[in-house]
């Protein structure tokens, strides 16, 4: 491995492997460190059983090269986990990538030289890198959170985090499985789990809302056609809300009579997935006008749940339906009608302790043999903070975001000259998707590199007064809507004491990618351009 290069970039998911190809396909010499052995990122290691994307595949590949689109044949309309892996190996072939990759690597050092603004990299394997550019492609879903349950080290059977499942699998025949979490992940491998395991205990402690994937499996015809439009289809993706191309009904959900809006929402509900909140462009900003739909969803999902007390403790009663990430599923709630399926309410009996056998809840013990835990990550900031990031006059970014993540554009941290951060806080993030929004990312750090080598600079650093008018405004953005209403972790909430404040920019994708290229068209307004 060279001693020093033009870039180093953390992370091998979708975001670090499009940046080792663009800045090397424009003469940089690259380094990838991956903490994995192999590419993928998220979908590296989530491999539990229903695990799938609830971004249509046709949408959630990369756009940068007309032959990979248009060879590449997805099988159905959600892929699934192994499918994305499939291709995302098949894209680091088709590329070459690998030869700048080095795998089984945690980077856990950088450091800037404030005399020549080049910083040191340090992996725990022991290697040392020099680079003027520092890339974070860490993802913002990838600090699995394993709950601080007393006696879980006690546990005597398997443990398996949903975000840390073994590359063999797990065999639940016969076993009495507890799955703690009913959040995007839990929503996902419960119904798989409950038709293999004898029991399964679903312990939850928020519900959540959930509607159907309506995923299908792709012919040739549907192929051809959305190969045959992709240009505009990846055109609408690039200036929509959440980087797919979707539009909301024209009108407010509360300007239409009963009858247009049913039928908007029976639409949607057929079409499946997470579009179902922005089937009107107000739902996320009006309790009234949410109140439409969560009306409408409670309706649909009550009607698959045989038993009415089950029904009441899953229909979620805490947060505007769409305030966190809607979840989708493949019949959910109808595997509570299951014989072999327990649903434990947390609310009411809390979990107390886990011994070697089973878990004590407030109120009873439950004999367990294994346990899935589905309870999230430390998100959007956790894999950040995991490093030593020493900046200017040794301030870590730990202590310059002690209060919460401050970035300008979410790509730019004042103190941090040529440090990019990806698709993380301050960005669309988790709200777009983030294979395109990778790709902007990148994009717009290839163009900014280029701008300063062409202008003979060699930085680029965000300024404070930058940094604090764009955490302002992401802040009055997401107060404007009702995101921050609901505990999510896109606000932090699920991690004992971390900051309470709203990380992803809520104004869109589209809005967010003419921001950027009006910042760089500006010659990088709101950034110092450092020359020697
Ligand atoms: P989430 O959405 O954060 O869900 C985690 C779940 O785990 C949620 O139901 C939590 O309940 C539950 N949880 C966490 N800690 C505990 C403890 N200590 N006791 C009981 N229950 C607990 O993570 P996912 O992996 O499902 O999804 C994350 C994203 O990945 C998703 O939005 C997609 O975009 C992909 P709580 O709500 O905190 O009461």
């Amino acid at each position: 491995m060279p001693a020093k290069v033009d870039v180093v970039v953390v992370g091998a998911g979708f975001a670090g492997l499009y940046a080792l190809h663009k800045l090397r396909s424009e003469g940089l010499t690259v380094q990838v460190f991956e903490a994995g052995d192999g590419v993928g990122g998220v979908w590296y290691w989530n491999r539990y059983p229903g695990a799938r994307c609830d971004v249509e595949s046709v949408d959630y590949s990369y756009s940068f090269d007309e032959a990979l689109q248009q060879d590449w044949d997805w099988s159905e309309k959600y892929a699934t986990q192994p499918e994305i892996l499939r291709y995302v190996n098949h894209v680091a072939d088709r590329f070459d990538l690998r030869r700048n990759i080095k795998f089984g690597t945690r980077v856990t050092d950088m450091a800037l030289d404030e005399e020549t603004l080049r910083w040191e990299v340090q992996t725990e394997s022991g290697d040392v890198v020099s680079a003027r550019f520092c890339i974070l492609a860490v993802g913002p879903l990838s600090n699995a959170n394993f709950p601080a349950i007393e006696g879980l080290d006690s546990f005597d059977g398997g443990v398996y985090h949903t975000a840390h499942w073994p590359h063999e699998g797990v065999d639940f025949t016969g076993r009495r499985v507890g799955v703690i979490g009913t959040g995007s992940s839990g929503i996902q491998t419960i119904p798989r789990i409950a038709e293999q395991a004898a029991q399964l205990h679903v312990f939850q402690r928020t519900a959540n809302y959930s509607v159907p994937a309506g995923n299908v499996p792709l012919d040739d015809e549907t192929r051809e056609a959305q190969k045959a439009n992709y240009t505009e289809r990846r055109r609408l993706s690039m200036a929509s809300g959440g980087g797919s191309p979707h539009e909301a009904h024209p009108k407010s959900a509360l300007d239409v009579s009963e009858e247009e809006r049913r039928a908007a929402y029976e639409k949607r509900w057929e079409l499946g997935g997470v579009l179902f909140s922005k089937a009107f462009p107000d739902q996320l900003l009006t309790v009234d006008a949410n109140d439409t739909a969560r009306v409408f969803w409670e309706e649909k999902v009550r009607a698959v749940i045989d038993d009415p007390e089950v029904a009441e403790l899953l229909v979620p009663k805490d947060h505007p339906i769409g305030a966190k990430r809607i979840c989708t599923d493949d019949r959910y709630f109808q595997t509570y009608n299951r014989d072999n399926v327990h649903l434990v309410n947390l609310r009411a009996a809390p979990i107390e302790r886990i011994e070697a056998g089973g878990v004590h809840t407030a109120d009873a013990y439950y004999e367990i043999d294994d346990l899935v835990l589905a309870t999230g990550f430390d998100a959007m900031t956790g894999s950040v903070e995991k490093l030593r990031i020493v900046g200017r006059g040794g301030e870590t970014l730990n202590e310059a975001w002690a209060e919460g993540p401050k970035t300008y554009l979410g790509l730019g941290i004042a103190g941090f000259p040529n440090l990019f951060n990806l698709t993380g806080p301050g960005s669309p993030s988790v709200l777009a998707n983030m294979v395109l929004h990778s790709e902007l990312h990148v994009n717009w750090v290839a163009d900014a590199i280029g701008y300063l080598d062409a202008h003979g600079a060699v930085a680029l650093e965000a300024r404070p007064e930058a940094v604090a008018d764009w955490v302002k405004e992401c802040s009055e953005r997401a107060a404007a809507t009702l995101m921050p209403t609901a505990n999510s972790w896109y606000l932090g909430a699920n991690i004992p004491g971390k900051p309470r404040v709203f990380m992803p920019f809520v104004g869109g994708f589209g809005v967010y990618g003419r921001i950027i290229a009006e910042v760089a068209a500006a010659g990088y307004k709101g950034f110092d351009v450092i020359e020697e």
